[in-house]
């Protein structure tokens, strides 16, 4: 394989789409040599067929605001691989998304979802809907219009879609009521739904404690573990609070968090009624954290990320390319021996690069992040059972495939000296078993 040569022809293709040929560079360059040594995967032509989605689907949502002021957003859905199961994955509301950003979610989706033992193939969508200030009967009537075209894309068996940036509880529950109205059946077409109608307990904190599971594995290999440790998370939503949580129920001490208008410093750590405020911040739809500054008294720090604060571990929970190779290398020079990524793609490759680098315990988001979905998965096996399993229950199954994904980044990434390459295991092994299964189904 030429990664060269094929990312030269990508870029003709789809000039101008950063994010998505950040994310094929990304794992053509680790599977370059599995590649290689398995000359069946050139004649199936699989690295052609994997890079470009099945589909991608286009839609306009004309909806009304509470002036009455008529509104035009685009709508996305983007179902990229079905070799191993039904398209999978979240809907992003926010005024970045575009369709590189979509595209390369729905690629990252492909390999993350293949690494959860669970049958998911990939896929991404959502809009360019900006929630921030909308009230909530905008927000429904928002959801509403975007499902009058989406419903006649997915179903229970095609194409699940569950919640990513914007998107939480709340819109999932307007956009399944009018899909359940449209298709005149209530099925388990959506995940993250809300406990009493099909939902599964832990959904809403599996992202983020299912990152902290991974870093807890990736510390057990140095024989060190959470309790006494200081740790910086990125982000205020739903995948940051889980994984604050988390953090303080292991021992650790989560001393920042962030927003698009910088970070808060609380030396004493986040816990408690500090997490519930933050909470009520993120369901303000106001996208600030500086109120957790007044209201606890602790500094704010206006437009800044909170990499520059020293701790022993690092969450990014925000999005992508929110860490840079400047900011990896200030967390390494002050002593900063893990990064778990709860974003999708968060440290850009001059991070990464600075990471491995210096050898610290680094979990790309495609493994480390992998329990949102992983529940999903779970959501979806409940659903079709049609029985719920208790909390006990889905928490020890999404310890397990932390357990599972751990182990299999370390079979594919150990090198000789020791050192666990992540990234290259996550992508080789997240790989390896789509490729297969391509092989094993034919040219289609
Ligand atoms: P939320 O909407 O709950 O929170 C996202 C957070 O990131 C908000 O604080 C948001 O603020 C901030 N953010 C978003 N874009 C930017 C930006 N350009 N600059 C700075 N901050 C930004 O989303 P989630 O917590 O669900 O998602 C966070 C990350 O985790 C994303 O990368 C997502 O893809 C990933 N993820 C989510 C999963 C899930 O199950 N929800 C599963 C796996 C990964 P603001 O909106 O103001 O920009
Ligand atoms: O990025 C992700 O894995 C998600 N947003 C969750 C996807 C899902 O289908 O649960």
């Amino acid at each position: 394989m030429n990664v060269e040569r094929i990312m030269i022809g990508l870029e003709k293709k789809h000039p101008g789409e950063m994010e998505y040929l950040q994310a094929v560079r990304e794992v053509l360059e680790s599977i370059e040599e599995v590649y290689s040594e398995n000359p069946h995967f050139e004649s199936a032509g699989i690295i052609d067929r994997l890079v470009e989605p099945d589909r991608v689907m286009t839609f306009k949502v004309p909806w009304a605001d509470d002036e009455g002021n008529v509104v035009v957003n685009l709508g996305y859905r983007i179902q990229f691989n079905n070799a191993i199961g039904p398209y999978k994955g979240g809907l992003r509301f926010h005024p970045s998304v575009n369709l590189s950003i979509l595209k390369f979610l729905g690629f990252e989706q492909i390999f993350k979802n293949s690494l959860t033992t669970l049958p998911m193939g990939g896929g991404k969508g959502g809009s360019d809907f900006n929630p921030k200030g909308k009230s909530d009967s905008e927000i429904m009537r928002f959801c509403q219009a975007f499902m009058l075209e989406l419903w006649k894309l997915i179903g229970p068996e095609t194409d699940v879609p569950a919640g990513d940036i914007g998107v939480g509880g709340r819109e999932i529950g307007y956009m399944f009521g009018m899909y359940r109205k449209l298709a005149r059946e209530n099925t388990g077409v959506f995940t993250g739904k809300g406990r009493g109608w099909g939902g599964s307990l832990i959904r809403p904190e599996a992202t983020g404690f299912g990152n902290v599971y991974f870093a807890k594995e990736m510390l057990k290999t140095k024989g060190d573990f959470f309790e006494g440790k200081t740790v910086c998370v990125s982000g205020f939503g739903n995948v940051a609070w889980g994984a604050v949580s988390k953090v303080t129920e292991l021992g650790g001490k989560v001393v920042t968090i962030s927003g698009p208008d910088g970070y808060v410093y609380d030396p004493d750590g986040i816990s408690g009624e500090k997490i519930e405020f933050m909470l009520e911040l993120r369901a303000s739809n106001n996208d600030v954290v500086q109120p957790y500054a007044l209201e606890f008294g602790v500094e704010f720090h206006k437009g800044k990320r909170p990499w520059e604060v020293k701790c022993d571990i690092a969450l990014p929970c925000a999005t992508q390319n929110e860490l840079s190779g400047d900011d990896a290398q200030t967390l390494v020079n002050n002593g900063c021996f893990c990064v778990s990524e709860g974003a999708n793609m968060p440290s850009t490759p001059e991070a990464v690069e600075v990471f491995l680098e210096n050898k610290i315990l680094f979990g790309p988001g495609k493994a480390a992040n992998a329990g949102g979905v992983s529940v999903s998965g779970l959501e979806m096996s409940q659903n079709s059972m049609k029985l719920n399993w208790t909390r006990e229950e889905v928490d020890a199954k999404l310890h397990q495939i932390m357990k599972d994904i751990h182990e299999q980044c370390v079979t594919h990434g150990s090198t000789d000296d020791g050192f666990v390459d992540y990234v290259k295991g996550a992508n080789i092994a997240g790989f390896l078993k789509v490729a297969n299964a391509m092989v094993d189904q034919g040219i289609v």
